[in-house]
């Protein structure tokens, strides 16, 4: 039984953004309406260039379904690309002269050349395409089993929402970041983030900023204390980071805790008994500055993730570069861009997080249908509330 994985392939002016995913249970129903609702608010957003008002991305689906369910072998989604120029030579010139921050020099190098060109195809942010899709598909799954993810903007360019989260107040908030286009809650904050992108715009330059995902219903349990390359904070942070432009990951609290004694930081454990039948078993929490994760595991609690995007690195303006060939100063190259991509990446992030959320559950409850995996739940939650009462088979060891 293969474990829930995926690979991307395309370039970014080539025929298609692809992705193929392994692992999933089969019975799990899939509209191409829940893959396409992402891959739209992927392609929205203030700030965003020109190719989004070429390109319109919908899915279509190679393998994997069979009257609209999934029957367990691996699930190939494509999206074709309008922009499809990768080999015409007028419309897509060698790059010879790399702009600082983009995969540009370092690529070029790497691949023996001074045109960065190929390089540059991908590691374009179209890329996020296919793991939009693949993140989408794991939400159809997390559904089922009552796991909802929401990502939205928390900052763009040192603006900054204060919002804050929880299971009471996502749907409402999902609801406002949905009527954004700049993928942010705080419509008093976003006015403010539309104002800085235009002005970025204005002086031919690029805005960063922060992305941030919740993940409530999550089980206790999913993830590993005993191997690093099964704590889920580890899979998280690698997720989000390999997103195009990310520099800084946080969990929770993230770089705050460090600067905090630990009484400020840990989040204390209480026990309801009116809320043992929920999915934290009845433990509470008056804080979550662990972001749902304590040990490289889910604790019941949200899961907070917290991306930090670089700004775009092709400015208009340009920034001081080299010639790859002469070897003499020269203006990096400006090309088609976005002035920022924030909004986008949020919309990425969620879908990143929903598929290692996804993978971490299909490991600790495994099975080749969606079946079994209600199943294995279900039972593995009612085995968890009767503790400190064996599980039968622990009583029989
Ligand atoms: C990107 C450059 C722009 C962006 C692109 C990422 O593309 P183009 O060079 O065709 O104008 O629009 O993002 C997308 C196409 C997308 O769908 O997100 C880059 O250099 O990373």
């Amino acid at each position: 039984m293969a474990r829930l994985e995926h690979i991307t392939a395309g370039e970014s002016h080539g025929a298609a953004c692809v992705t193929v995913v392994s692992g999933m249970p089969a019975g799990l129903h899939v509209e191409a309406a829940a893959i396409d609702v992402e891959l739209a608010r992927r392609q929205r957003g203030y700030g965003r260039g020109a190719r989004q008002r070429i390109e319109d991305d919908r899915v279509e689906f190679l393998s994997g379904l069979r009257d609209g369910a999934t029957i367990g072998s691996p699930v190939v989604m494509l999206v074709r690309n309008k922009d499809s120029r990768i080999d015409d030579a007028e419309k897509t010139p060698p790059m010879f002269q790399p702009r600082p921050g983009h995969a540009d020099l370092a690529g070029a190098i790497k691949y023996l050349t001074t045109d960065a060109r190929g390089v540059v195809e991908r590691a374009s942010a179209r890329e996020t395409a296919s793991r939009t899709m693949a993140g989408a598909l794991a939400h159809v799954l997390l559904r089922e089993v009552g796991i909802e993810v929401i990502g939205f903007v928390r900052a763009i360019g040192g603006v900054e929402t204060g919002v804050r989260v929880d299971a009471s107040n996502a749907r409402d908030l999902r609801a406002r970041r949905d009527a954004s286009d700049v993928a942010c809650p705080d419509e008093t904050i976003a006015e403010k983030m539309r104002a800085v992108i235009r002005e970025a715009k204005e002086n031919q330059d690029t805005l960063g900023g922060v992305v941030e995902a919740h993940v409530f219903g999550c089980p206790p349990g999913l993830g590993s204390c005993m191997d690093w390359r099964d704590k889920l904070d580890s899979r998280l942070a690698a997720a989000a980071m390999g997103i195009q432009a990310i520099k800084g990951v946080e969990i929770g609290l993230g770089f705050e805790a460090a600067r905090r004694a630990g009484s400020r930081v840990h989040d204390e454990i209480h026990f309801d008994p009116t809320s043992r039948g929920d999915r934290t078993l009845g433990f509470t929490r008056p804080t979550n500055n662990a972001g749902g994760l304590e040990g490289g595991m889910t604790n019941g609690q949200a899961i907070v993730v917290r991306a930090a995007m670089k700004p775009i690195s092709t400015l208009l303006k340009g920034m001081q570069s080299v010639d790859l060939n002469s070897k003499e100063a020269a203006r990096s190259v400006h090309e088609r861009s976005d002035v920022c991509a924030v909004p986008a990446a949020s919309v990425v992030l969620e879908n990143v997080v929903a598929f290692e959320v996804a993978r971490a559950l299909l490991e600790k409850f495994a099975g080749d249908t969606m079946v079994e995996l209600r199943q294995s739940l279900e039972r593995y939650l009612e085995d968890a509330r009767l503790l400190p009462a064996s599980p039968p088979e622990m009583r029989l060891a």
